[in-house]
């Protein structure tokens, strides 16, 4: 196998074993992001598929999560760090009903990479959690995660929830089951302020650029 089919390897199968080394050797090849972004999304995609066709049970999925975590980890370190002064402040939630957390935490480390302090609440997060840590934090924007169909629409009602509150901070969204289409005809309306889309990590990241340029 090549080195790029053993790394999607370790994702499907769920195993770790020799994935430090092969790491270490794609890290003389590629920067960390594109490793990240090539075999190792190439294995969760496959992990989805078999997920999907009943070939693999949850607990098989949580132990290639467990990999990617583990390879996301080792990789990090070796990330391009922007020195440059604070540019902003992000809160990120996985929303409510919504345990994913993979994209976001690579959402947390590119931009704090770059010059960003984020503030993770981590997943599972209802809009009156939301609510407080922005009373309490004041970021400049808000960015949500969800990978699950019914997490597009908790995030309709996060943002009906934040509007009610007052707040109109720009709110960045992402994840799987998000499109562009849905971010501007369903989340949108229901908003004061902006809602953008972000369809990975480094688009968050133009678009914060962006926000707080
Ligand atoms: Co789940 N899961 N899962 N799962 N899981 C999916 C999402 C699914 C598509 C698999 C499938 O059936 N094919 C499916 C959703 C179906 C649907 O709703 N349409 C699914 C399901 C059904 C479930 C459960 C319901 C299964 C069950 O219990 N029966 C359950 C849900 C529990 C819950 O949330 N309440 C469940 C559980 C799990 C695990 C816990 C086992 C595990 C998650 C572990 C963890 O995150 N700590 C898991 C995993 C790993 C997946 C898949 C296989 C991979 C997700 C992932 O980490 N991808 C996934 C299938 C798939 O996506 N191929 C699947 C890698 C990650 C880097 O990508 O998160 O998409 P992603 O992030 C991207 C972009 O989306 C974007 O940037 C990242 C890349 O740069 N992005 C943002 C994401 N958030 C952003 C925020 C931003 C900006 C960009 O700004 C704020």
């Amino acid at each position: 196998l090549s080195l790029e089919e053993r790394l999607a390897g370790y994702v499907v199968e769920g195993s770790k074993e020799g994935l430090a080394a092969d790491l270490d050797e794609a890290l003389g090849k590629y920067a960390p992001l594109e490793v990240i972004n090539g075999p190792l999304m190439s294995g969760m995609e496959e992990v989805g598929r078999l997920f999907n066709g009943n070939e693999l049970i949850v607990a098989e999925v949580l132990q290639s999560a467990e990999v990617m975590k583990a390879a996301v980890a080792q990789l990090e370190p070796h990330m391009e760090v922007n020195e440059s002064a604070v540019k902003g402040k992000i809160m990120l939630a996985t929303v409510k009903g919504d345990v994913h957390d993979i994209g976001k935490n690579l959402v947390e480390i590119i931009l704090s990479n770059n010059g960003y302090k984020i503030i993770n609440l981590g997943i599972k997060v209802p809009p009156e959690q939301i609510i407080e840590a922005y009373r309490s934090e004041k970021p400049d924007a808000i960015g949500l995660s969800g990978l699950l169909v019914k997490s597009a629409q908790q995030m309709v009602l996060t943002a009906q929830d934040l509007r009610t509150a007052g707040i109109d901070a720009p709110i960045l969204v992402g994840g799987a089951a998000l499109t562009r289409k849905f971010t501007k005809t369903r989340i949108a309306p229901e908003y004061e302020g902006v809602v953008l889309y972000a369809k990975d990590a480094m688009d968050g990241l133009d678009i914060a650029n962006k926000l707080t340029d």
